[in-house]
């Protein structure tokens, strides 16, 4: 059993919040648990944006008992009129003592103003509990407030000699049901699922959330230059998301009416021949969409690579060799470099087992 401190209410707040992971849009997840004189008095996390903050929950739930208790928060507390009042005025005005803050807000927005303002306020503010997990829970949040463009998370499944299909075009299945239970994991926690027009021809997904739980469809994001899209394609015909097409200026325009007349919704990117991937990513995020999960083929993969695109990647690798030469297709086309120098590097790499899959997570040094 764990000792008895800040940090086992700080885990306990954490908990709150990833639980929450995938349901809050742009929003962070926040985790919150009020305690006074040994004992829980409240807890709370952010549940969907729109609605109460964590705090606020947490706050509801000790009523009077607010007042002394020492607050343990994941982020910190709001100190803007966002949707919601600030929260770092509702712990003042209840009396919290003492504030424990597992990271600061990058919210340009309050970044720094709560902690601030609740020492103004004679609360005790101490930052930087489990600081590296609190972050980490909230990395596409931490980049899409700063810069407005989704966070990109990269999903492989290879064989063990990085090929996605075999000569013939089989890919069912490489990986095992744990890891592709965990992909569907990952594309609840995600709000966009991207592909290539290749995968959709070859494969008719579905590109949607199916776990053992019901989850949350991402909105499905077709990358798609020409058009090729077919109007009898599942993601097409399907209507449990939304589904967008990226695609180039000079696309034909019946075929766009037409993707359009069955709800499908096309945004041109760059004005040249294929889908300027830079600006697509402008304009996932003007949709306020800030997460995205990129789900292949071996051509979008190396080109959101090349372009420094890509912020995370879990590499799942099967038990299996296929072979199979240039008629089998790798996990990443591109061109490449010539010198070992010039590789694309991966940091912060970790290792997790699935079954006998195996899943490396890194994320790209983009240059
Ligand atoms: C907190 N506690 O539980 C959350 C916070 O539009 P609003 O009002 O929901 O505000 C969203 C911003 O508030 C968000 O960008 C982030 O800076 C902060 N989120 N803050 O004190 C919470 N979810
Ligand atoms: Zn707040």
């Amino acid at each position: 059993m764990q000792l008895l401190n800040d940090e086992t209410y700080m885990r306990l707040a954490l908990q709150l919040a990833e639980g929450a992971a995938g349901q809050t849009g742009i929003n962070p997840v926040v985790g919150c648990v009020l305690v006074k004189e040994g004992r829980i008095v409240g807890m709370g996390a952010h549940l969907k944006r729109g609605t109460p903050h964590a705090e606020i929950h947490a706050l509801q739930m000790a009523g009077a008992e607010a007042e002394g208790s020492t607050a343990y928060v994941t982020l910190e507390p709001c100190s803007h009129y966002g949707k919601t009042p600030p929260c770092s005025d509702r712990l003042i005005k209840e009396k919290v003592k003492r504030v424990v803050v597992g990271s600061a807000d990058p919210n340009p927005l309050v970044a720094g103003t709560g902690i601030a303002r609740l020492r103004e306020h004679g609360l005790q503010v101490d930052v930087g509990l489990l600081e590296r997990e609190s972050r980490q829970m909230n990395e596409a949040f931490n980049k899409y407030i700063l810069t407005r463009r989704p966070f990109v998370t990269l999903k492989t499944a290879s064989t063990l000699d990085g090929k996605i299909a075999s000569r013939s075009g089989d890919s069912k299945w490489i990986t095992n049901p744990d890891s592709r239970s965990f992909v569907h994991t990952l594309r609840h926690r995600n709000q966009a699922i991207m592909v290539g027009i290749g995968t959709v021809l070859s494969d008719d997904p579905l590109l949607t959330t199916r776990l053992e739980v019901t989850g949350l469809n991402p909105v499905r994001v077709i990358v798609d230059s020409g058009l090729r899209l077919p109007l009898a394609a599942k993601v097409v015909t399907d209507r449990s998301s939304e589904t967008l097409v990226l695609t180039a200026a000079n696309a034909p325009l019946a075929k766009r009416n037409a993707l359009e007349a069955a709800g499908v919704t096309v945004l041109e990117c760059g004005a040249g021949p294929a889908v300027d991937l830079t600006r697509a990513m402008e304009l996932l995020g003007e949709r306020e969409i800030g997460s995205v999960l990129l789900e292949g083929g071996g051509q979008l993969n190396g080109s959101m690579l090349e372009l420094g695109l890509i912020d995370k990647a879990l590499l799942f690798y099967a038990p299996k060799i296929i072979g199979g030469g240039r008629l089998a297709p790798d996990s990443f086309q591109f061109a490449g470099f010539d010198s070992m120098e010039d590789a694309i590097r991966l940091e912060g790499i970790r290792v997790q087992q699935f079954g006998d899959d195996i899943c490396i997570t890194g994320y790209p040094l983009n240059r």
